[in-house]
Formats: C-alpha cells, structure tokens, sequence
C-alpha cells in the first residue's frame, strides 16, 4: 500500500505545510509514541527537514514500560539522535523539555542571531501533539481529541521567554509497512475505517503472550483467558458479555473493546516495540 493514500489529501497538506513552515523554524521537535518508537516515527521526516535541529519526544511514556522506555532513550542516544521522554501525565517530563528549550533559546539569544528559538511539533495522527501543546501553553490554544486529524489550523504560540512555538497541524503519515500495521492500529494512529479490529485484537493478544504477560489479561478479565489469541479474544467477549443475538460470541466487539481499553491504559503499560538489544546486555 502507498502510504500517501492511506489518508488523502490531508496527509499531503500537511507534508506541504511542513515544508513551507520549516524556513520558519530553528527547531523540529518529533513527537512519537514511546510504546511505539519504530512505526510512529516518519523515514521521510529526515529528508523533510534536512540540517535543521531535531529532538525526539517519546511521548505518551506514561503508557511504555519504564525500563523499554529508558533502552530507546539509550537507543537514539547511540545514533547521535536527541530524545526525551515525555508525557502529560509525568509533570516533570514537560519541564526537562522546557529546560532544554530554555537552554536551546538562550544559546541562539546569545548567538549573532539575537532571536527567539522558533519550533515546530510534528507527527503522525494521534500522537498528543495538541494535548501537548495545551499543556505548553497553559490553556486551549489548540483542540485535542482522541480522533486521528483533529487539528486543522495553526499559529505561533510564545512558550516562554526567548522561545516560540508554531502550532501547525504537523501530521506526518507513518510508513504503513506490514509491520507497522499492527502497533499504529494498537495506538490509535489510524482512521477507524482502516483498521481491522479483530485482526489487531488478536495480535495485541499474541503479542502479550510472547511478551508472557498473559497474566495482566487474566486479572482484567479472569482466570478464562487463555489458549491461542482467538480462544482469548473469545473468552473477553463472553466475560464482558458481547453476544449476537443467538448467544454467539461478537468478537468485533470483543476486539474493539479490548483495543479501547488498551488504549486508555486499563491494562498498564505495555511497550509494543523492543529496542535493538544494547551491547552488552544480557538475554
Ligand atoms: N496517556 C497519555 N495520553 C496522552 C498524552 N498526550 C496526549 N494523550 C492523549 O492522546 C490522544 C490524542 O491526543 P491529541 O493531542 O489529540 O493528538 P494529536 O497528535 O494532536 O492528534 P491529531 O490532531 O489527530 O493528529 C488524546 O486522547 C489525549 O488525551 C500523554 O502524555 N499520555
Ligand atoms: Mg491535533
């Protein structure tokens, strides 16, 4: 599949605003999921922007496992990359990043420039960028909501003294590879329409299996789940009661539910993608 079909026009726009935008800025701040760092990240993003200065924001950290979480922060490291973790939910996350914004604006201050440091946040559908933003900026500067392409304008924001944020819609289409599918529909990075929730169930559902974290499925909805992913998708639909009528199991239903309740943290953190393994690491 061509990845700039997937979400038409909008995608396309947005890739032009960027690009329009980008002589505007001093920084480009990344915003990616950090349960998710391979397939919420754009491969394009790279030539997009060139030499321009780049931070990586694993967002949402709250919801990755805290020790996963800190390997890819050790991950990008290893590439020379800047990263952070971030969430709205972790206070101190957003003022580590203020601070290297404060940092970043006193350096150009001083600098033969004499001027704000100018960012951008950019991303792919869903990924907080104007929960973020809220937050940043103190109050509703930019509408949020728990739909992929939400946000349509854009304006400058002044975060804080020396520092100035544009809020552009900054959707970046992810690179939908086979792979890919399956963590981006798991956080919620694509249009409803294009997921196919029993499928997805049923990988998360393998995925915590491999993982052998079999037992926070259990806790949630009972000692039942178990067996192969369908036998456990079956066994969520008959504990929360999803039927057709009949008495058969609705495992649409049953999928989509256990995919919203994964999605709003009811069944922990769970990182979807291991870092490479760190020289040096055990098995
Ligand atoms: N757990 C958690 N949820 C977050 C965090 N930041 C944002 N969210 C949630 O993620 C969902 C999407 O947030 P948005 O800010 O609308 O995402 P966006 O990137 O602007 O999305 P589009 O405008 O559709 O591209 C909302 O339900 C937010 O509440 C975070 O740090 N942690
Ligand atoms: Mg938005």
């Amino acid at each position: 599949m061509n990845d700039a079909q997937w979400y038409p026009g909008t995608m396309a726009r947005a890739v032009d605003g960027l690009k329009k935008d980008l002589p505007l800025v001093d920084l480009v701040v990344e915003l990616i999921d950090a349960r998710a760092p391979v397939s919420s990240r754009n491969p394009e993003l790279k030539d997009i922007i060139g030499k321009k200065n780049r931070l990586i924001l694993l967002h949402k950290a709250d919801r990755g496992e805290r020790a996963i979480n800190s390997r890819w922060l050790l991950h990008f490291k290893e590439q020379a990359l800047p990263a952070m973790l971030t969430s709205v939910q972790i206070p101190g996350t957003v003022s580590s990043f203020l601070e290297y914004l404060k940092t970043q604006g006193r350096r150009l201050r001083s600098s033969r420039f004499k001027r704000p440091l100018r960012l951008v946040i950019v991303g792919i559908p869903n990924v907080g960028k104007s929960t973020l933003l809220n937050y940043l900026v103190g109050r509703a500067a930019a509408r949020t909501g728990d739909r992929p392409g939400v946000t349509r304008g854009r304006q400058w924001v002044r975060l804080l003294a020396g520092v100035e944020l544009l809020d552009t819609p900054g959707i970046l289409p992810p690179l939908l590879s086979p792979e890919a599918v399956f963590p981006l529909a798991a956080i919620g990075a694509l249009p409803p329409e294009r997921i196919d929730r029993q499928q997805s169930a049923l990988s998360l559902l393998r995925y915590y299996a491999e993982r052998g974290m079999t037992s926070r499925l259990t806790a949630h909805y009972g000692e039942g789940v178990e067996g192969a992913p369908v036998e456990m998708l079956e066994q969520i639909g008959k504990e929360r009661g999803c039927l057709l009528p009949g008495g058969k199991i609705d495992l649409e239903r049953a999928a989509a539910l256990l995919l919203a309740e994964y999605q709003a943290g009811r069944l922990g953190k769970l990182s979807l993608e291991l870092p490479p393994k760190i020289e040096g690491e055990g098995s």
